[in-house]
């Protein structure tokens, strides 16, 4: 049997369930990019609220593939959400998620939802690539093949960017105000980048309509919580805790945190009762999130996989990974961080080893070492930017950096196939294929000016140390690199 309002009665106690009727949530929020992480975040924020307002029910919409929509519709948007650490797990069903679309079958179904007066928030969880922008510039690509087909068909976008925008200018025609815009992705100043693109995209369609779109409300926002990937082992899992079946459940961690610009003329959830701080100006903590945990992150998914490890947990427990990162998160990114008043950095480095060393969590470097060309910017080579600029060390960074080159060569230290998924994987593919010479390699990658921008690939000092990096990647492997780290 499965979850669903029918069924939710049938659940053991200890399983918590939504406090308020399902039956009048109505949607408030357009949800584009409806994956694991907005359920485990701000699906959770919001369903803490809806017994005070049901009016912001979440339309969840799939941008490429109906997997969820699959799953979730006979659950009537129903789902489990399991938080895990050390000691165990809870379980909790979350209502909040009350409409399923997948906009590729239907994205009229899509528009009209995002153009319907009753919603007043579109947020995003589209990951990096999904902004089809330039990333070490911030601006939208116009040759990007999504871009190229949505401003020829602007009643049919493919694209966030061209949903959003055909969404806006609906909405104009028919006498509504414009949503507000709310990115959630691990971008830094994602609502200036959101706001930059979509304007963009609107001056390529019709200047009036991009006079509109430039004052629509787009604040920024840090999001943060470990989202693995579920598994079918987490569905059995799950189901058999629950007694009743769920097609998709979320796995996650206690750990939350949002902090959002304070900015929305329509309108907003009373989010800061469920844990999320507003802010005038979010950049501080945006930075240090996105230097300190995902920048770690990818440090680790890149070593802990070229040297054997599977998971996050499997990497920090290899010799001389957790002084790595503890020591690139202290001497290295820290002194890059903007002041952050009464904000206990040490605690929070602490606290992030720890989420890191969370043996329940199954979180896969291969997951992480994903997109690396859209991630490496704001994670890794923007602290290198600021230390260099410092006259300072970066020899860590610099690792990471060498490690995700490594890795997007796409063999492992087996000589093994590595299954490298990013949007430019071919292009990647082709820059060091034949190569093995690490200076050559390094500088095929820093022809790649969409992520090391013009600036890097000119720093003697950082070609340097990528090369020096890189052979050692290359001549003793990532192990014996780590344990040179060992304390
Ligand atoms: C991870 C993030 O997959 C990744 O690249 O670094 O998804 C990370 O788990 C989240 O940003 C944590 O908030």
């Amino acid at each position: 049997m499965r979850l669903s309002r029918k069924t939710i009665d049938r659940l053991p106690r200890t399983v918590k369930r939504p406090h308020y009727d399902l039956g009048t949530v109505t949607v408030g929020i357009v949800h584009l990019g409806i994956g694991a992480f907005h359920r485990a975040h701000q699906a959770v924020y919001t369903d803490g609220l809806l017994s005070e307002d049901p009016s912001w029910g979440i339309c969840g919409v799939s941008l490429r593939s109906p997997e969820t929509r699959d799953a979730l519709h006979p659950q009537d948007g129903l789902y489990t959400l399991a938080v895990q650490d050390g000691e165990g797990s809870e379980l909790s069903v979350v209502g909040s998620v009350v409409e399923l679309l997948c906009a590729p079958d239907d994205p009229e179904a899509v528009l009209r939802r995002m153009a319907d007066p009753g919603t007043r928030i579109v947020s995003l969880t589209i990951t990096e690539k999904g902004y089809c922008h330039n990333p070490a510039t911030g601006t939208l690509d116009e040759g990007h093949p999504d871009i190229v087909h949505d401003l020829a068909n602007p009643a049919r976008p493919r694209s966030a960017i061209g949903f959003i925008v055909e969404a806006i200018s609906r909405r104009v025609s028919a006498g509504i105000a414009p949503f507000t815009l709310l990115s959630c992705d691990n971008l830094p100043g994602n609502g200036h980048v959101l706001k930059r693109i979509v304007t963009q995209f609107a001056e390529a369609r019709d200047p009036a309509l991009a006079a509109v779109v430039r004052n629509v409300a787009s604040p920024s926002t840090m999001v943060d919580r470990i989202v693995p990937a579920t598994t079918d082992s987490d569905r059995s899992a799950v189901a058999s805790a629950m007694g009743l079946e769920d097609a998709w459940p979320i796995m996650t961690e206690p750990f939350r945190q949002w902090v959002i610009e304070e900015d929305f003329p329509l309108g907003r959830p009373a989010w800061e009762k469920a844990g999320a701080l507003f802010v005038q100006d979010v950049s501080a903590f945006e930075f240090m999130k996105l230097r300190l945990l995902n920048g770690s992150h990818s440090t680790l998914a890149y070593l802990g996989y070229l040297a054997g490890a599977e998971t996050v947990a499997d990497a920090m427990a290899l010799a001389g990974m957790e002084a790595l990162v503890e020591g690139l998160m202290r001497h290295e990114v820290s002194p890059t961080l903007p002041e952050l008043p009464g904000f206990d950095l040490p605690a929070y480095r602490a606290e992030l080893l720890q989420r890191f060393r969370n043996p329940a969590l199954r979180h896969r470097t291969w997951q992480i070492a994903m997109d690396g060309s859209q991630k490496l910017p704001q994670r890794l080579l923007g602290s290198i930017r600021d230390r260099l600029q410092a006259g300072a060390g970066y020899d860590r960074l610099a690792l990471g950096v060498a490690a995700w080159m490594r890795y997007a060569r796409g063999l492992d230290e087996a000589g093994r196939p590595i299954d490298v998924r990013d949007p430019h994987a071919a292009r990647i593919a082709g820059l060091a294929r034949g190569i093995d010479e690490p200076d050559r390699i390094v500088d095929a990658f820093l022809t790649m000016t969409d992520v090391f921008g013009t600036d890097l690939p000119a720093s003697a000092p950082f070609r340097a140390a990528l090369i020096k990096a890189l052979d050692g990647l290359l001549r003793i492997g990532a192990a014996a690199t780590l344990r040179r780290f060992r304390r």
